[in-house]
C-alpha cells in the first residue's frame, strides 16, 4: 500500500463519499481529517472551503475529485478504472459527470426537504463541523437547515411543479442500475470502473444512507443496495481489471437519462452563461424548471466533455454519436459556441484555485 494522502472531508459528504471509495480501491492509504479545526488552512491552500480536500504525498493540495482522480489515475495506474477502449472511456466519464452535477440536486432535495432526513443530517453536520461554534445547538441545527434548504433546494429549481420530476430523476437513476446490476456486478463488467466511482457521489453517503432515499433503494432497487456496499468494499489493487470493448446495450435506459436530463441542463447552462445573466431556464423531459443558478463551474465541465470527445479517432467518435441517439447529446459534438468559462485556464487542476460550483464559483456568490 502506498502511503500519505491526506482526505480534509466531513463524513456525510457526496463527494468525500466518492473519493474515499475511489481511493479504498486503489489500494492507496489516507487518513481522514476533519473540516472544520483546518478550515483556514484549507481555504487558504484549495481556494474555496468545499470539501473533499485532498493533500498527496508529495506535500501538493487539491480539490475537485473529477481531475484528482484523473491525476492519481496517471500517478498509479495499475489497477485502472478507465476502460481502455476509448469510446467507452468517455461514456464512463459522461455517466460521471451526470452523477457528479446532475443528480446532485434530487440528493439534496431528500436530504433537506424530507423532516426526517433534515433532522438527523442537520444533527450530523452540526456536530461534526460547529461544535466550536459558540450559540445554542438548535440555532446552529436552524442556521444549517435553512442554509441547506435554501441554498440547494429551493434556490436549485425545487419547487411544488419540478419535485415530482426531482425524485423521479431518483427513480429513473436507480431503476436504469438494476437492469444492469441484475447481470453483472457493476455497471461495466466485473470491475468497478469511474462510471461506478461517479455515482456513488449520489448513492452512497446521500441515498444509500439518508433515511427517505435509503428506505426507497432497499424497497424498489435491492441490487443498487447490495452494490454501495460492494463498492465501498472492493479491493481491487491486486487485480487487473479488463473492461468492454463494446457498450453494453443495457446501458441504453441510463445514457437516455444522462442525455435528456444532465446535457440539457448543461446545454441551457452554457447559454445563460454566455448570455451573462445568473438564472435560466430549462424544460427538462418536459418539466418547466424556473431560475436555476447558473455554473460557471459547469461550463468548465461542458468543455472537459467537448475536449474528451474531440480527442477520440473519427471511428470511435461514431461509435459514440451511434450510442447516444438522444435529446442532448449532440451538445458533445455540434458547433455551438458559448463564452469560456475561463476557469483553470493554466490546466492545473486539480492543484489550481477551485471554484464552487454556484455562480461566479466563488464562494457565497
Ligand atoms: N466538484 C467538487 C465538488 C465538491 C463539493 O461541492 N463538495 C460539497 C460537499 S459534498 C461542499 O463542500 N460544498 C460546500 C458548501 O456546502 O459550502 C468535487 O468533485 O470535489
Amino acid at each position: 500500500m502506498a502511503a500519505g494522502f491526506t482526505v480534509y472531508g466531513v463524513k456525510v459528504s457526496y463527494f468525500c463519499g466518492k473519493l474515499e471509495t475511489y481511493l479504498h480501491q486503489k489500494g492507496l492509504a489516507y487518513e481522514h481529517l476533519p473540516l472544520h479545526p483546518n478550515i483556514r488552512k484549507v481555504v487558504a491552500e484549495v481556494g474555496t472551503s468545499q470539501v473533499p480536500a485532498l493533500v498527496f504525498p508529495d506535500g501538493r493540495w487539491a480539490t475537485d475529485t473529477t481531475p484528482i482522480i484523473e491525476t492519481i489515475e496517471s500517478i498509479h495506474p495499475q489497477p485502472t478504472i478507465l476502460p481502455s477502449d476509448p469510446a467507452v472511456a468517455f461514456v464512463a466519464w459522461l455517466i460521471e459527470d451526470y452523477a457528479d452535477e446532475y443528480l446532485w440536486r434530487s440528493a439534496m432535495h431528500y436530504r433537506w426537504s424530507y423532516e426526517h432526513d433534515r433532522a438527523l443530517l442537520s444533527r450530523k453536520i452540526v456536530d461534526e463541523i460547529a461544535t466550536h461554534v459558540r450559540a445554542p445547538r438548535f440555532l446552529k441545527l436552524h442556521r444549517v437547515k435553512k442554509r441547506q434548504f435554501g441554498g440547494f433546494v429551493k434556490n436549485d429549481g425545487v419547487t411544488n411543479e419540478t419535485r415530482e420530476h426531482v425524485e423521479q430523476g431518483y427513480f429513473r437513476a436507480l431503476d436504469a442500475m438494476v437492469g444492469v446490476l441484475r447481470k453483472r456486478p457493476y455497471l461495466l463488467g466485473d470491475f468497478s470502473s469511474i462510471a461506478d466511482i461517479g455515482m456513488m457521489g449520489p448513492m452512497f453517503r446521500h441515498f444509500g444512507q439518508d433515511p427517505t432515499p435509503e428506505e426507497i433503494m432497499r424497497e424498489r432497487a435491492p441490487e443498487v443496495y447490495e452494490w454501495v456496499a460492494r463498492m465501498w468494499n472492493t479491493r481491487d489493487a491486486d487485480r487487473e481489471p479488463v473492461f468492454p470493448t463494446s457498450f453494453p446495450a443495457d446501458l441504453e435506459p441510463l445514457m437516455r437519462e444522462v442525455c435528456e436530463t444532465h446535457l440539457v441542463q448543461l446545454r441551457e447552462n452554457a447559454a445563460a452563461y454566455t448570455r451573462d445573466v445568473e438564472h435560466f431556464d430549462a424544460e427538462i423531459q418536459g418539466c418547466p424548471y424556473r431560475a436555476l443558478p447558473v455554473s460557471r463551474y459547469r461550463v468548465w465541465c461542458l468543455e472537459r466533455l467537448r475536449e474528451r470527445f474531440a480527442a477520440l479517432s473519427t471511428d470511435d467518435a461514431a461509435r459514440v454519436r451511434k450510442e447516444l441517439p438522444y435529446e442532448g447529446a449532440t451538445l458533445l459534438w455540434d458547433d455551438t459556441a458559448f463564452s469560456p468559462s475561463q476557469y483553470d485556464t493554466e490546466r492545473k487542476a486539480p492543484f489550481n484555485r477551485a471554484i464552487n460550483v454556484y455562480g461566479k464559483g466563488v464562494p457565497g456568490s
